[in-house]
């Protein structure tokens, strides 16, 4: 599996949320957002892109949604969990078709229903639900909280700039100049995004919501992660290091549930 992505994207950052929970290997080509010259093979333009035997996959969401139906095939195949999650035993075959053959060999019972005990998972309905949210909404509100003002923008630009693959001219200009130009556009881009009032109170309140969701649970999927588990997961981890991430952390319930994830 090779993912092209920029470091901090957190389209990008969900993907990868995925690959690493089900230690499905993978390569990470980090592109040029300004020539994209690491993408110039594909038509879409946009990361994350994903390559998988030669098969080129385009958009997060439908990327997780293929990989994981590849996973359960696989599962249902011979492996149960994740390999490596929990105390895996060394019997089964390994499945022997498709790209992530052998990943989920062994393993014994599988996440869901292990006990008399273990909490009901949400729905599929509201799994899907809660993914949509992510893209439509969460996204938007971490987006304008970390260019909220010029002290913001520019430690994001920091971040972006040290952890992505631009040339010296242009990780100092983008430092520069992505910075006070993200700034300058953060009204637009909330008006653009829909986000009203306080940024910072609509990301606590988007992160309460979510922990409303997950209620009793651990997580989303009862006992382990689901896959908007792993999308609210990815795309917080993408702000790791920044003011937006610290305050949310602080100053919403997610902590708990951040942290077993
Ligand atoms: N719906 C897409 C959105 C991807 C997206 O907007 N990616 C941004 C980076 S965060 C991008 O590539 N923008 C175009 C560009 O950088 O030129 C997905 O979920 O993958």
């Amino acid at each position: 599996v090779v993912l092209y992505q920029y470091e901090v994207c957190p389209f990008c950052c969900k993907v990868k949320a995925f690959l690493d929970y089900y230690k499905i290997p993978y390569r990470c080509v980090e592109v040029n957002p300004l020539t994209k010259a690491e993408i110039k093979w594909s038509d879409y333009k946009k990361v994350p892109v994903v390559v998988v035997d030669g098969e080129q996959l385009n958009d997060s969401s439908a990327i997780i949604s293929r990989l994981a139906a590849e996973v359960r095939a696989t599962q249902a195949a011979g492996g149960k969990q994740p390999s490596g999650s929990g105390g895996s035993g060394s019997s089964g075959a390994p499945a022997k078709k498709g790209w992530l053959g052998g990943l989920f060999g062994g393993g014994g019972g599988g996440s869901a229903g292990g006990g008399g005990g273990a909490p009901m998972p949400a729905t599929a309905a509201e799994e899907e639900m809660w993914r949509r949210w992510v893209d439509d909404w969460l996204v938007k509100v971490i987006t304008v909280n970390i260019y909220r003002n010029m002290h913001e923008s520019f430690q994001t630009f920091e971040y972006i700039s040290e952890a992505g693959n631009f040339g010296w001219v242009s990780r100092e200009a983008a430092r520069v100049v992505g910075a006070t130009l993200m700034w300058g556009i953060s009204g637009k881009l909330r008006k653009k995004y829909g986000v009203e009032g306080d940024v910072r109170e609509q990301l606590y309140k988007s992160a309460d919501d979510w922990v409303g969701a997950v209620g009793g649970r651990a997580f989303l999927g009862g006992d382990a992660p689901d896959l908007a588990d792993l999308a609210v997961f990815g795309v917080i981890r993408a702000v790791v290091g920044t003011d937006t991430f610290n305050d949310l952390m602080q100053n919403s319930q997610i902590g708990g549930w951040y942290s077993r994830m």
